[in-house]
């Protein structure tokens, strides 16, 4: 490989090293390569819609949606077809790009409503927009339904180190979710994975799940950064607000390690003045959530984000601009 910017050899002290980058120092790294690999003044603007919303049967400590907790989230059946698509079409008009899906669910189950999620993705596909959902865990065989039904990214997140893994979730495994990226990768699909910070991980927590996405044998297309929205019953209710500098420190070294990937700016974005998604920006982030609600929470409105796109001169990336599946292409070119 001739390219000595996009690896998936890095060492856990390679990124340590990095991660401990003089903060200053870190995001000029980062945003020189940002420079290099993407267009800086694009952003790719998401828009989540919860298609089958709490009664979760999974621990998640984080989550409001597991039925565990009484977070005050309802439990709601999954939507029809032509609500979900008449909100596509309200994201689609506002400037979104990609509409990603979200289900309640531990793993898909080849049932009528998998059938009905396929016909959504298809409708949603058949609208232009790039289609993502996020519904827990697949097998390959759903996922290759859900690739020709249209699905573009399948989200699927890490959260955390595999070390802290069992402090956040009980009910499956740090490996269970690897299996699941790998059968959407087998089916062809765009991997959209991450994290979360401010869950009462390490540094080090954070340094290795960082190591886990960038030594995948093709780094995933999207790496979502979410902070922690502290849900009120469950476990993780009373801890600390993530500090900017963490979110920037996190999003920059992403950054530096994927230098081709869309680092999302995900949840925690109410929480944060313009200038601190400002600096966000700087350190690598080029996809952002849009519309007043993610999941079950509040997210800024698409007026205030064109307000801010507007001030920092940034404009909305353009749906199926080609993904740089980095590495594979590399190796084979
Ligand atoms: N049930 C599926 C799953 O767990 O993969 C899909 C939906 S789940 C809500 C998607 C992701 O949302 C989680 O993996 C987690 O990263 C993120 N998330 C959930 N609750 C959150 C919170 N309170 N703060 C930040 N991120 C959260
Ligand atoms: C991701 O990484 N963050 C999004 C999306 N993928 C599915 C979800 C954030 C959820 C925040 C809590 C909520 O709104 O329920
Ligand atoms: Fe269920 Fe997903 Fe929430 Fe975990 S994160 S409780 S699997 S909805």
């Amino acid at each position: 490989m001739n390219n000595t910017d996009i690896r998936n050899n890095w060492s856990l002290e390679e990124i340590k090293d990095i991660y401990n980058t003089p903060l200053l120092e870190l995001i000029f790294k980062a945003a020189s390569l940002h420079r290099k690999y993407n267009d800086t003044a694009e952003v790719q603007v998401c828009t989540l819609l919860s298609i089958k919303t709490g009664g979760c049967s999974e621990d998640c400590a984080y989550c409001p949606q597991a039925a565990r907790y009484d977070t005050g989230v309802g439990v709601q059946a999954l939507m029809k077809k032509e609500e979900v698509l008449e909100y596509a079409q309200k994201a689609k008009n506002a400037g979104s790009t990609r509409f990603c899906m979200g289900a309640a669910w531990r793993e898909v189950r080849d049932n009528r409503d998998f059938d009905r999620v396929l016909d959504m993705v298809k409708g949603v596909n058949e609208m232009g927009m790039e289609v993502c959902c996020t519904l827990g865990m697949l097998t390959e065989t759903q996922a290759k339904k859900l690739a020709e039904a249209g699905l573009y990214a399948y989200n699927h997140n890490l959260d955390t180190s595999k070390e802290h893994y069992e402090e956040i979730i009980t009910t499956r495994t740090f490996e269970d979710r690897i299996e699941t990226l790998d059968n959407v990768r087998k089916a062809g699909v765009s991997v959209c994975c991450g994290g979360i910070i401010g869950l009462g991980e390490t540094h080090e927590d954070r340094i290795k799940m960082l190591h886990t996405l960038a030594t995948m044998e093709t780094h995933p297309e999207s790496v979502p950064i979410n902070a922690l929205v502290p849900i009120k019953g469950t476990p993780l209710a009373n801890n600390k607000k993530v500090d900017i500098w963490d979110m920037v420190r996190m999003i920059a070294t992403a950054r530096v390690l994927m230098p081709a990937t869309m680092v999302r700016l995900s949840a925690g974005r109410t929480d944060m003045s313009v200038a601190e998604q400002a600096l966000c920006f700087m350190a690598g982030a080029n996809s952002i959530f849009a519309g007043d609600k993610l999941l079950t929470t509040p997210n800024p409105s698409f007026d205030e984000d064109n307000t801010m796109f507007q001030l920092l001169g940034l404009k909305p990336r353009k749906a199926f601009k080609e993904e740089k599946a980095y590495l594979h292409e590399m190796v084979e070119a």
